[in-house]
């Protein structure tokens, strides 16, 4: 992805660097790109052991076995220990014999699929040190501000269970890091690599509240809000709750917000089981801004139920809560969540290198596809038109004004040189064109099932003790109402009442 390689570059890369094992991660939208890369490496470098890995390939493993059979092992789920387990085999030329002893992968075994028990999540994330220097530094700039950027992890998993989100199956449960050891490998970042803005990976930073704390306190101990900024995603409902603490979170550098407001309509938020009100998302957006970190609001549109009425509720909502950005993204169907498995009849495009939260993949009842990327483009130019020429050149004088035209900077660079996910190469120029749009997309693709059934997350097992619990009161509760009417069919009987117990009672 950064640099663009062509296949002869990346088979030239191959041979030049001869290794025994290739590894390639693989999103949905990259799944393609990455069976090219191993059928490349198969072709070009036949011993080298071809892995694959990432959320993709992690519940997909059936489909992508069978349609690139060159890869020769997919590790399920987090990567660092289930790797070194393979790696050790391979080493040892224990490879491809003991594979059914390594948890965690799936591979292809005389024609059958076959996938171990899945390997348990990496619970000291202590233990895991990234490796900085392995990157070409000057390739990563963080446009804004101009300065180099790293996405570090602070936490893993999420606790909730939006039902379009594809997360917090995949990571299972909420595992967070020592603060005081992840400030070390920010303050490395920064001297070591000079840079000047990080972004947590997380999901959601800052549900364990106490040790966000500890991080932001640990960064202004040492002074690092002087020299790096940051931003994360994370939650309206964290945000409402934390209102007292988002000084102290700006004072350590938090400068950007981006948070899952999703919806304009609270029915929307309930069917994506976001588990927050509209209001709350229009509160936490006003904190932030009083607190001056920057805002961006997301919003999730494309359903079947869409209308240019409904793309207007959401453009409307976006004025009025004056986020300082806004983000308008397909909804994007991963066929490994809940959603999906809700709405998968109305589903009809399965080409996964279009699904990236800009093609719309669900063609709305009411509209086209190409009046429903039309509207969220009309929503995205007049929400950054009114920004540009009445917010963001008066907003304050120093960092805050550098930062809104930085991103205004950026915004434009994707949208409207057209580098905005090739909406140039789909035909898309603005109102004018959007009867002439054309995905492409590839209709050989079909849909394969998810393998989700095996990979049971903490909120799974909290259902599951719900449901029991549920179950246990229920039963309790006809027992009680059991013993309530024998002990009055009792008093019946003993001639407590006017009339006398049934015979068959
Ligand atoms: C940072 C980020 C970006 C950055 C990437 C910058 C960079 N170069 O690192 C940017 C902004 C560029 C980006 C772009 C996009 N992103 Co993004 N991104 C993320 C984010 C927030 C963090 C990624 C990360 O570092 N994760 C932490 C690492 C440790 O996790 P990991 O990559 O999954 O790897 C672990 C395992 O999967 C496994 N593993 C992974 N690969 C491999 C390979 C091998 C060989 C092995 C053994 C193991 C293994 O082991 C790893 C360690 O445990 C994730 C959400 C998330 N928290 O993961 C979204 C996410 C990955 N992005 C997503 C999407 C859709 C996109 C875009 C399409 C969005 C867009 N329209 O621009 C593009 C696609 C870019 C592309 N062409 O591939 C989705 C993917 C959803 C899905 N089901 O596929 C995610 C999950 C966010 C979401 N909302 O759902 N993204
Ligand atoms: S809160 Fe965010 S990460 Fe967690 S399930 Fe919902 S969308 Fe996914």
């Amino acid at each position: 992805m950064t640099n663009d390689l062509s296949d002869e570059e990346i088979a030239s890369e191959i041979r030049r660097i001869s290794p025994d094992v290739i590894g390639v991660t693989s999103i949905t939208p990259s799944i393609y790109a990455a069976e090219r890369i191993l059928e490349i490496a198969r072709d070009e470098h036949p011993h080298a052991v071809r892995v694959l890995g990432g959320v993709h390939a992690t519940f997909m493993y059936k489909q992508v076995l069978s349609e690139a059979p060159w890869v020769d092992v997919i590790v399920r789920g987090e990567g660092e220990e289930i790797v070194i387990e393979l790696m050790r085999a391979i080493d040892e030329e224990r490879w491809p014999e003991d594979r059914r002893t390594i948890k965690g992968i799936a591979f292809k075994e005389d024609n059958q699929i076959v996938a171990t028990h899945a390997a348990a999540t990496v619970k000291d994330l202590d233990a895991i040190e990234p490796d900085w220097n392995i990157l070409e530094w000057n390739k990563y700039t963080y446009v804004p501000l101009g300065t180099r950027v790293a996405i570090p992890n602070f936490a893993r998993g999420c606790p909730f269970t939006c039902s379009f989100c594809s997360q917090w199956k995949f990571w299972r449960d909420y595992r967070v890091r020592d603060p005081k050891k992840v400030v070390d490998e920010i303050e490395k970042l920064v001297t070591e690599h000079n840079v000047g803005f990080f972004i947590l990976a997380d999901e959601e930073p800052t549900i364990n509240r106490k040790k966000f704390v500890e991080f932001c306190n640990e960064l202004i101990a040492r002074g690092l809000p002087d020299r790096i900024k940051w931003g994360i995603n994370t939650r309206v409902t964290d945000i409402m709750r934390d209102k007292d603490l988002l000084p102290l979170y700006r004072e350590a550098g938090l400068v950007h917000v981006s948070l899952g407001t999703e919806a304009a309509a609270q029915l929307k938020l309930d069917q994506f089981n976001k588990e927050t009100k509209v209001n709350d998302n229009k509160e936490a957006i006003r904190l932030l801004r009083e607190a001056d970190i920057f805002v961006e609001a997301q919003f999730i549109v494309g359903l079947d139920n869409e209308t240019e009425e409904t793309l207007e509720e959401t453009y409307k909502m976006a004025w009025d809560w004056q986020p300082d950005l806004a983000n308008w993204a397909m909804y994007t169907p991963w066929p490994f969540t809940p959603l999906f498995q809700e709405i998968r009849d109305q589903v009809e495009v399965f080409d996964f290198s279009k699904y990236n939260f800009v093609t719309p993949i669900m063609k709305p009842k009411a509209m086209t596809r190409g009046e429903l990327l039309n509207g969220v483009m009309k929503n995205y130019r007049r929400f950054y038109m009114q920004k540009a020429l009445f917010h963001y050149p008066w907003r304050g004088t120093g960092f805050r004004r550098r930062y809104l035209l930085g991103c205004l900077k950026a915004f434009l660079k994707a949208g409207f040189a057209r580098t905005f996910y090739d909406l140039g190469k789909a035909g898309y120029w603005g109102p004018q064109s959007k009867d002439k749009v054309h995905f492409d997309f590839d209709e050989n693709r079909t849909l394969a099932e998810a393998q989700v059934a095996d990979w049971e997350s903490a909120a799974d097992r909290a259902a599951r003790a719900a449901e029991r619990r549920e179950a246990l009161r229920l039963q309790g509760k006809e027992r009680a109402s059991e013993r309530k009417k024998a002990s009055a069919a009792a008093a019946l009987a003993c001639g407590g009442s006017t009339e006398q117990m049934a015979e068959n009672a």
